[in-house]
């Protein structure tokens, strides 16, 4: 049987239910509590789909990357790569919409070289919305004004759009499959170039964005953090320390930053990270943190 390896990001503003839709697909469950995802996390499953009279296993990568606006580094370095794009809005908030029409679109575009992957819509939350579905077109051509010469999807097939609801689980399993399918369809391989390009990429918007806010020192340490600890460790160890501190990505504060950069020397050293070199970061974290102030 052929197999293949797929990268597939899922982006949208905080809340929309990208983690929902992971964990419903990936474990079949479901939590109504509301835990931010701080950093990216990634989760692996296997798929196997009908491909031109063939049965083809796809391993899906999936990467659920933090929904806070502001954080470009991160979610840059974190996309470049992906063979699809899964796009989440909440119904219930239209907001939500137009934050990928904003953010998430142009990020995405940045970052891929002008070429976009295969992108799903999904519109979120459906079990909690009685109001009429927006249309596929509709949403589409929002993204596609964007880009008025078609650079985006040049076949039309490379654009899918379904109403979802990560507690009941309709069309959690078909998104999926449609993007593994849209992969496959669009015969999207990036090469190695490319996912280097993309790299590059994301390299440069780390270094051209200014350290003017918290957020973007948090984003700045997010990539530091990772570079020093790897990014599943990065992943765990921050989201624990924003919720032991309490502190929220979508508006970090000052004092509940300086509570996590502190423990961060800390925490890298219990895994046998250096600690001098833990703490060099620390010390350039926390007079960032005062130039902002
Ligand atoms: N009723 C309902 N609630 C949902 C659905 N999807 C997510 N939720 C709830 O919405 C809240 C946010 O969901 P998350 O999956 O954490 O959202 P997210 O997009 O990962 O948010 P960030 O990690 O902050 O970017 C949680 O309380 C979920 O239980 C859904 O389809 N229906
Ligand atoms: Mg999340």
């Amino acid at each position: 049987m052929k197999s293949y390896v797929k990268k597939v990001v899922l982006l949208g503003d905080s809340a929309v239910g990208k983690t929902s839709l992971i964990r419903k697909f990936v474990e079949d469950q479901f939590d109504d509590s509301y835990i931010s995802t701080v950093g990216t996390k990634t989760s692996k499953k296997t798929v196997k789909i009908d491909f031109r009279k063939e049965s083809v296993e796809i391993v899906l990568m999936i990467w659920d990357v933090i929904g806070a606006q502001g954080y470009s580094s991160t979610q840059a370095k974190h996309i470049a790569g992906a063979d699809c794009a899964i796009l989440v809005s909440d119904l219930t908030r239209p907001e939500t919409l137009k934050g990928l029409a904003d953010y998430w679109i142009p990020l995405l575009r940045r970052i891929s070289s002008g070429v976009l992957p295969p992108i799903i819509f999904l519109s979120n939350k459906l079990d909690i919305y009685s109001g009429a579905l927006p249309k596929k077109e509709g949403i589409a051509s929002a993204l596609l004004s964007l880009d008025p010469d078609g650079a985006v999807a040049k076949n039309p097939m490379a654009i899918s759009w379904y109403p979802t609801s990560a507690k009941i689980g309709d069309n959690v399993e078909k998104a999926f499959e449609i993007a593994s399918w849209m992969m496959l369809a669009n015969n999207w391989e990036k090469d190695d170039l490319m996912d280097d390009m993309d790299g590059l990429v994301a390299d440069e918007i780390f270094w051209a964005d200014e350290i003017d806010t918290i957020v973007a020192l948090v984003d700045r340490l997010f990539i530091d953090f990772e570079a020093l600890v790897g990014q599943e460790l990065s992943n765990s160890l921050l989201q624990k320390a924003f919720k032991d501190e309490n502190v929220s990505n979508q508006k970090p504060t000052y004092d509940g930053m300086v509570k996590i950069i502190k423990s961060t020397a800390r925490m890298a050293a219990e895994h046998g990270i250096d600690e001098e070199k833990a703490k060099a970061y620390q010390r350039k974290w926390l007079a960032w943190l005062e130039t902002i102030m």
